[in-house]
């Protein structure tokens, strides 16, 4: 049986429309994975290092509606460059396992499928910013447009995304369904509608399908990192 010592870090990301409820199923997950004995470190994006976080606050900002989608589409990648350089492939060669919330598949989702751009350009900055390096895992947490919406509508102030129309988070939602069909293996869909633990449950049932392969033969709990760049429990700011 694989040990910790000899388990590769893993990189599994979380999607989904707004107010899916992905932040709220992150501790969870890595509650999941430490009792199995391994090494977690939560992040996000866009964000997850120092200047990639500075690049999110650009990227929220409801005063910068009138930034172009070529713009934002760079803006994105160029924070997912940071967060790589930062943040991911450190922990990945540490042998940590990688849990994010959101990564290059909102960028076909909200880039592609909400603002139209054509997913040609962003496979080709995929390719230029990642290399070979994709996620081993996506949960992609699916459920209505307008239950989503209702549920971060609860929160806070729009952000610069939540200001979009219904045809914009439909595209989006459409896009993650189409991604998860062509891609069943790595891309698995979570019913997102049921209440928090019925979902909770859903997530652990597939991280611990996906672990069987790596399951280590300790059970032992050791959390590095500080998870600096999540947002405290609570109203997103
Ligand atoms: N973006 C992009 O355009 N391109 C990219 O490449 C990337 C990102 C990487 C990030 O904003 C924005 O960046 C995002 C896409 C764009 N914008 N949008 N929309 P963010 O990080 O602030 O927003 P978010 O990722 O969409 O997070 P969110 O709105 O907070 O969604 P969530 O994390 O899925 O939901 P949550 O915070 O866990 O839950 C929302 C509320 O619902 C909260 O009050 C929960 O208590 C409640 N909740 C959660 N689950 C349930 C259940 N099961 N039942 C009832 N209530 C629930």
């Amino acid at each position: 049986m694989i040990g910790v010592t000899q388990t590769p870090g893993r990189f599994i990301t979380l999607e989904g429309i707004e107010g899916a409820g992905k932040s709220s199923q992150m501790a969870a997950i890595r509650a999941t994975l430490e009792a199995l004995g391994l090494r977690v470190i939560l992040t996000r994006e866009p964000g997850g290092a120092p200047i990639a976080e500075r690049v999110r606050q650009v990227l929220l900002d409801p005063e910068n509606r009138d930034m172009s989608a070529d713009a934002e589409l760079l803006l994105v990648f160029a924070a997912r460059a940071e967060h790589m350089d930062k943040t991911i492939r450190p922990a990945l060669a540490r042998g940590d396992w990688v849990v994010c919330d959101r990564f290059t598949d909102a960028t076909y989702a909200y880039q592609g499928g909400g603002r139209g751009l054509d997913p040609a350009r962003i496979a080709f900055l995929e390719q230029f910013v990642q290399g070979e390096l994709r996620p081993d895992l996506t949960l992609v947490f699916d459920l209505p447009v307008s239950l989503g919406l209702a549920r971060a509508g609860k929160r806070s102030a729009p952000d610069r995304f939540e200001g979009e129309t219904l045809r914009f988070f439909e595209g989006v939602r459409a896009t993650y369904l189409a991604r998860a069909r062509a891609e069943p293996v790595r891309i698995r869909l979570v019913d997102a509608s049921p209440p928090l633990e019925a979902v909770t449950q859903a997530v652990t049932a597939t991280i611990l399908a996906f672990m069987k392969p790596y399951r280590p033969p300790a059970v032992r709990s050791n959390h590095c990192g500080p998870d600096q760049f999540l947002p405290p429990a609570g109203p997103k700011p």
